[in-house]
């Protein structure tokens, strides 16, 4: 009854053929020397010599620069190592934390919510939404957040049974409580999805307070449904909303598209494909957005960019994919700050986090993100908006589905049926 979606785009759907996946991703023995990304690693034009700066100031030593050192190349911060966290889980997509509550929150993607000890003792169902969630391929629950300044209130995002609409849901999970009430408080958002796939899935709270919501372009393939390049539509865009004023919610004055004139109201970025996952490091937003046959895009947005255009499908990436060139050429979409190819077994970019751990200085200010097929981890530095180191782990895991951030800022991966916790060795 069921019918899988005809046109299902096999390599973009995320869980499903797993097996198939792992092997494709097993193709080769040295995935990691591969495309180290192609960095002409600038060698820092900016090591400043110390140029004249002290015109005045003629007291005490030349102006030593308050420029941060160098960081150490990434080649040289050692090996990344993955630690199981706790017993294997149903279909673990994402984990968070709350605030005043050590505990980690997993949603699986079976539409289970559990909590467990940083040290993955002590499992507890925190919500079962079995009965309510589809869960097949690029569909179940896909995102969980935290209110950050009010933790009981817990923030999902769904994939309904029966008509299989993107749900946004509000549940209350009281302070010291293990589960959450099993009624949701209220239906944030609902919209019809016109196919299987690209349902987006990511949800998270912006450092402004207001929730980001992530949602795909509709699905099929190269933009079946034209989502892309309308901001009229939510599909295919990362919106913004005020949870905090209006029921169910309400727009941001500095919206866009608050008035609805030029795009709708919530949209914030919109020409996105499948934004799978997103995540905030101060006021910029590093976004990626999964692409269709060749291309794996990051995009780093700024802070205040709302309203900007991220080229879906004009452009896969950096290249002009449903055309007319000119509109490739000419245009004022923000562009990726990295993608990659579909080479060595890579099919699908899985977005995850800026370090800001204390556990590894090496890797501050590093963007971390994975493949899903090829099960890579990948590392990036950005500096003046370009990529200026990288490095790729093939750390052996496959179907890499999602990142996840502690208190502490330390990262954990998840992969088939386990959560892991990311380290290094010097
Ligand atoms: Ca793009």
């Amino acid at each position: 009854m069921h019918s899988p979606n005809t046109l299902g785009s096999v390599k973009r759907a995320l869980p499903a053929l797993i097996v198939l996946l792992a092997l494709a991703a097993c193709g080769d023995d040295g995935g990691s020397s591969t495309s180290r990304a192609g960095l002409a690693t600038t060698t820092t034009g900016a090591v400043p010599s110390p140029t004249t700066t002290a015109v005045t100031s003629t007291t005490g030593p030349p102006a030593t620069t308050t420029t941060q050192p160098e960081p150490i190349p990434l080649d040289e911060v050692g090996e990344l190592t993955i630690e199981p966290v706790g017993d294997r889980l149903p279909t673990p997509i994402f984990l968070t934390v709350r605030a005043d509550d050590e505990r980690l929150y997993v949603a699986n993607q079976n539409g289970v919510i559990d909590s467990m000890t940083d040290s993955g003792e002590d499992l507890q169902v925190v919500l079962d939404l079995r009965d309510k969630v589809w869960f097949a391929n690029e569909r179940g629950l896909l995102g969980l957040a935290f209110h950050p300044s009010d933790p009981e209130r817990m923030f999902v995002h769904y994939s309904r049974s029966g008509d299989y609409a993107t749900m946004i849901e509000e549940y209350h999970l009281p302070v010291d409580a293990v589960a959450a009430d099993p009624d949701p408080v209220r239906t944030i958002l609902t919209h019809r999805q016109p196919a299987a796939n690209h349902n987006g899935g990511m949800l998270a709270f912006g450092p402004d307070g207001y929730l980001y919501i992530a949602l795909g372009d509709g699905g099929g393939g190269g933009d079946t449904y034209g989502n892309g390049q309308d901001p009229f539509t939510i599909l295919g865009a990362i919106l913004r909303i005020d949870v905090d004023g209006g029921e169910p919610f309400a727009i941001p004055d500095d919206n866009p598209f608050a008035d609805g004139e030029d795009g709708a109201p919530e949209v914030w970025l919109w020409g996105l494909r499948n934004p799978w996952r997103f995540s905030f490091d101060g006021g910029a937003m590093w976004i990626a957005d999964v692409g269709q046959r060749s291309w794996e895009e990051i995009d780093l947005v700024p802070p205040g960019r709302g309203g900007a255009n991220l080229g879906w499908p004009i452009l896969e990436g950096s290249h002009c994919f449903d055309g007319p060139q000119s509109r490739c050429d000419d245009n004022d979409f923000i562009s990726p700050v990295h993608e990659y190819s579909h080479e060595e077994g890579r099919c699908s970019v899985t977005g995850g986090y800026v370090y800001r751990g204390s556990d590894h200085p090496d890797l501050v200010d590093a963007y971390f993100f994975g493949d899903y097929c090829s099960g890579e981890i990948m590392v990036i530095r950005v500096g003046e908006g370009t990529v200026v180191d990288s490095r790729v782990f093939d750390v052996g895991i496959g179907t890499l589905t999602s990142f996840g951030v502690d208190h502490d800022g330390e990262l954990y991966v998840m992969a088939g049926n386990q959560v892991y916790r990311v380290g290094f060795e010097a």
